[in-house]
C-alpha cells in the first residue's frame, strides 16, 4: 500500500478519536476561510480580524483552559494540532490564537484571582476581549531581565511608566497583559487599553507576519487599581513561564507552514515540465522533496512527544526550547527550498511558500530567537550558563 506523502509514519494513528477529529475540524476552516482570502491579506497588510467570531465559536481560544470559564478543556495534543492546522494557514493567525490562549488567558488563570478569572477569560474565550502580552523591551528582547518599564505604587493604584516593542495584536487589543519591573520584582498586570496614558503605535513596513498586527506600546503615568494586579506570581519566571505554553504551540505550528510548502512543491513538481519531464523525476529535486518529508516527520514526532509530556505533566522548558529551534529551523529550510523548486514562480504570493519563508523569519525570532534556545539547550547539557 502506498504511503501518505504528508504522514509516512501514520503519525496520525498516534492521536486520539477526538484529537483527529480537532484537527479535521480546523483543517476545514483553514481549508474554507483562511487559505482563499490570506494571500490578498498578506498583500495588503491586513489581520483578518472577521475570522475572530468563527475562531472563538470553534473554542479555538483558550482551548486547554478549563470549561468553567467558557474554555473548551481540550489537552495539549489537541493545541499543538490546531496550532499546526491554522499556521497551515499562515504563521498570522496562529500567532493571534497563540497570544490570546497562551500568553493572555493562561497567565490570567495562573496567576490570576478568581475574580479576574471570571471577569477576562469568558469573553476572552468569545473573542469579545482581545489581549496582548507586553514583555519585550526596546533595549533587547532575549534579555528580558533587563526591563526598564516600571510599576510605583501609589495608594491603592500601581503608575506604569515604560514602552514595550513588538507587540502581537498590539492595536487590536482591548487589554494588555503587561509585565513591569517593581520594588518587589517583576510583576504582570492586566491593563485595559483604554486607560489614560497608554497608547499603541502599529508598526509598518513589515516584510514577515504581514497578515498579523504588530506593535510599540507606551505607558505614561498609566495608573490600574490594585484589583489589575497579577498577585501569584513574582520575578522573571512569570512571564517565562506563559513563554513555555506559548513556545509549546509554536513547537507545532510552522509544521503546518512546513507542510504546506512542501505540498505545493510537489505537486508543481510533478507538472513543471522541463527537459521533456517533469521536475519530479530527477534525482536533484526528489531528494529535496524526500528530506522535506523526512524532517517533517521528525518535527512531528518530536512535537508529538513533547505535548505527551505536557499532558502528563512532565514537559521541561529546555524541551520545549529544542522542539521550537528545530521545529522553525526545518519549517524555514523546507519553505525555502520549496520557493526554489517553484522558480520564479515561487517569488510571488500566488503560491504560499514565500509567505510562509517571510512569516518564519518572524517565527523563529520571536518566542527566543534560535540562538538562545541553542543556549538554553547548551546550558542543560553542559551545566554553564552562557548567557
Ligand atoms: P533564568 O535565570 O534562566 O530564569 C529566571 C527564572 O525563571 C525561571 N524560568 C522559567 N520558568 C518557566 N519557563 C521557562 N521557560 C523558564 N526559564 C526560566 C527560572 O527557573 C528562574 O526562576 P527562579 O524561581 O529561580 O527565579 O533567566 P535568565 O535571565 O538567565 O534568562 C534566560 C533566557 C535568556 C532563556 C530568557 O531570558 C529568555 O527566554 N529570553 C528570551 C525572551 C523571549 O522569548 N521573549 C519572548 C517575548 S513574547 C513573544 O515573542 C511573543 S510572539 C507571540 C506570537 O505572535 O505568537
Ligand atoms: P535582540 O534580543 O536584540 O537579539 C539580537 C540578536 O542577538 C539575535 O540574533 C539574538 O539571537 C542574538 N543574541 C541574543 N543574546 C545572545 C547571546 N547571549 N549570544 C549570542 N547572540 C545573542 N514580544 C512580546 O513581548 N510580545 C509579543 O507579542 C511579541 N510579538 C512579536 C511579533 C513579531 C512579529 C516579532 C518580530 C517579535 C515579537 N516579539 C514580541 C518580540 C520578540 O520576542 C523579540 O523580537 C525577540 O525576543 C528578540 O528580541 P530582539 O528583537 O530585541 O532581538
Amino acid at each position: 500500500m502506498a504511503l501518505n506523502p504528508t504522514d509516512l509514519f501514520d503519525i496520525r494513528s498516534m492521536l486520539s478519536e477526538e484529537e483527529r477529529m480537532i484537527q479535521d475540524s480546523v483543517a476545514r476552516f483553514v481549508d474554507e476561510k483562511v487559505i482563499p482570502i490570506i494571500g490578498d491579506c498578506f498583500d495588503q497588510g491586513r489581520f483578518p480580524k472577521e475570522l475572530i467570531p468563527e475562531i472563538a465559536a470553534m473554542g479555538l481560544l483558550g482551548s486547554s483552559l478549563p470549561e468553567k470559564y467558557g474554555c473548551a478543556g481540550l489537552n495539549a495534543v489537541s493545541y499543538g494540532l490546531i496550532c499546526q492546522e491554522l499556521e497551515r494557514g499562515d504563521s498570522g493567525i496562529r500567532s493571534f490564537v497563540s497570544v490570546q490562549s497562551s500568553l493572555c488567558m493562561y497567565p490570567i488563570y495562573a496567576y490570576g484571582t478568581e475574580e479576574q478569572r471570571l471577569k477576562y477569560l469568558p469573553g476572552m474565550a468569545k473573542g469579545e476581549i482581545i489581549g496582548c502580552f507586553g514583555l519585550t523591551e526596546p533595549q533587547g528582547g532575549s534579555d528580558p531581565a533587563n526591563m526598564k518599564t516600571n510599576a510605583k505604587k501609589d495608594g491603592d493604584d500601581w503608575v506604569i511608566n515604560g514602552a514595550k516593542m513588538w507587540i502581537t495584536n498590539g492595536n487590536v487589543a482591548n487589554i494588555a497583559i503587561v509585565w513591569a519591573q517593581t520594588d518587589e520584582g517583576i510583576q504582570g498586570f492586566i491593563v485595559p487599553t483604554d486607560t489614560p496614558g497608554f497608547t499603541a503605535q502599529e508598526v509598518h513596513k513589515k516584510m514577515s507576519l504581514r497578515a498579523s498586527v504588530t506593535s510599540a506600546l507606551f505607558f505614561d503615568n498609566v495608573r490600574v487599581s490594585d484589583a489589575q494586579r497579577l498577585p501569584n506570581v513574582k520575578g522573571l519566571k512569570g512571564p517565562l513561564g506563559c513563554l513555555t505554553q506559548a513556545r509549546y504551540g509554536i513547537t507545532w505550528g510552522p509544521i503546518g507552514a512546513a507542510i504546506s510548502s512542501y505540498t505545493t512543491a510537489l505537486e508543481y513538481s510533478k507538472t513543471r515540465i522541463l527537459f521533456n519531464k517533469p521536475i519530479a523525476s530527477t534525482q536533484a529535486v526528489q531528494l529535496k522533496l524526500a528530506d522535506m518529508a523526512r524532517r517533517i516527520t521528525l518535527a512531528q514526532l518530536l512535537s508529538l512527544q513533547l505535548g505527551r509530556l505536557k499532558d502528563a505533566g512532565t514537559m521541561q522548558p529546555a524541551q520545549v526550547s529544542m522542539a521550537k529551534w528545530n521545529n522553525c529551523r526545518i519549517a524555514l529550510d523546507i519553505s525555502r527550498e520549496a520557493r526554489d523548486i517553484l522558480g520564479g514562480a515561487g517569488i510571488t504570493t500566488e503560491y504560499p511558500p514565500i509567505r510562509h519563508a517571510l512569516n518564519l523569519e518572524s517565527v523563529i525570532t520571536y518566542e527566543g530567537t534560535e540562538t538562545v534556545h541553542q543556549l538554553v539547550i547548551g546550558r542543560e547539557v553542559t551545566g554553564i550558563n552562557a548567557f
